[in-house]
């Protein structure tokens, strides 16, 4: 058993992911499903909703239904699901009322949160021993995600690390646990990694704009009848002495071949095999034309202040005073 552990840490190390074939069984993935359903049966769409894209207006221009789900289980529509009301208001568009699941890009980010399914994987033996094993020290988790790439309207995701959102000091510490609920093929939108990746530095951070959250702008926002201040509430800086590769974003039109040359390959799944992945491994996945969802759950991590690892104030993540993030190790 020594031996195979240290062969998925070697493997990890290098090319900054692995693949574990059943990590989670059929009971466990449908029991992961079905908890996701019951959650969006019980959402009330006109209780709250917005679209979910990621290109880089989209990630700037997030709003405070966002802000508010980081210890919350909020849902995101795809955005050709939704209609826009008065007052930067959305709606569900009329084919997805009876629908709600169907229109949803994702939901996050505190599905780890509540009791049941989602709580039981984050905390299992399994899940423990996987992230010890890859050398984390005092892993903690600020977020999940379930992401459904639905059939037909399944959006892209551009490429990008995890730490650009999960950043840490002094050292970046993030690991993604990325998890297939259905089979993910080339068809339906399977992740695309770039091994070796994650030795580039993080070349980008996702920021809590200061003109919005700071001293300043809360004096500004006083004055404002509608509560809100005219700056963005994030922005994207790029860092420092990173050089940028020319892969940012945009996935090209017609074929494989560019993502192919500019280093990143698929990675199809099973349902209930794991990627676990490094915060800098830079992926992406292609939009799902098919008629098949490719539902996953992801667990995020980092290092905790144990291992003298910070959470930074900048991210958009923010528990609400005297909320720790769960501890993987008590
Ligand atoms: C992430 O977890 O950071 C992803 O990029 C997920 C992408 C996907 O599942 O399509």
């Amino acid at each position: 058993a020594n031996d195979q552990r240290s062969d998925r840490c070697m493997y990890f190390d290098t090319h900054g992911f692995i693949k574990v074939d059943q990590f989670s069984d059929k009971k466990e993935v449908e029991a992961l499903r079905n908890q996701m359903g019951s959650l969006a049966e019980q959402w009330d769409p006109s209780s709250g909703i917005d679209s979910f894209g990621t290109d880089t207006k989209e990630n700037r221009s997030r709003g405070d239904y966002f802000l508010e789900s980081s210890s919350k289980v909020h849902f995101f529509a795809e955005p050709t699901a939704l209609l826009d009301k008065e007052n930067n208001q959305k709606e569900l568009k009329p084919e997805y009322q009876t629908d709600k699941l169907s229109a949803l890009n994702k939901s996050g980010h505190a599905m780890h949160m509540i009791p049941g399914a989602f709580q039981n994987y984050a905390k299992s033996e399994k899940v423990r021993n996987l992230v010890l094993d890859l050398g984390w020290k005092d892993p903690v988790v600020p977020q999940s995600m379930y992401i459904f790439k639905q059939k037909r309207i399944g959006g892209t995701v551009t490429s990008h690390q995890d730490s650009t959102f999960l950043y840490t000091t002094p050292k970046q510490s993030c690991l993604g646990l990325w998890l297939a609920l259905h089979d993910a093929t080339l068809d339906n939108g399977c992740l695309w990694v770039r091994p070796g990746s994650h030795w580039e530095s993080t070349r980008r951070q996702f920021k809590r704009n200061p003109l919005h959250f700071g001293k300043e702008a809360v004096k500004t926002r006083s004055n404002e009848a509608n509560g809100d201040t005219s700056a963005p509430k994030f922005e994207m800086e790029d860092l420092d002495g990173v050089q940028q590769i020319p892969w940012d974003g945009a996935i090209p039109e017609g074929g494989y071949d560019a993502l192919l040359e500019a280093g990143f390959v698929p990675v199809e799944c099973k349902a209930g095999d794991l990627l676990a992945f490094n915060g800098e491994l830079d992926h992406l996945s292609l939009p799902n034309f098919s008629d098949k969802p490719r539902h996953t759950f992801q667990l995020h991590m980092v290092e905790g202040d144990r291992a003298g690892v910070t959470w930074s104030k900048s991210n958009w993540l923010q528990y609400p005073a005297g909320l720790p993030f769960m501890r993987l190790v008590e």
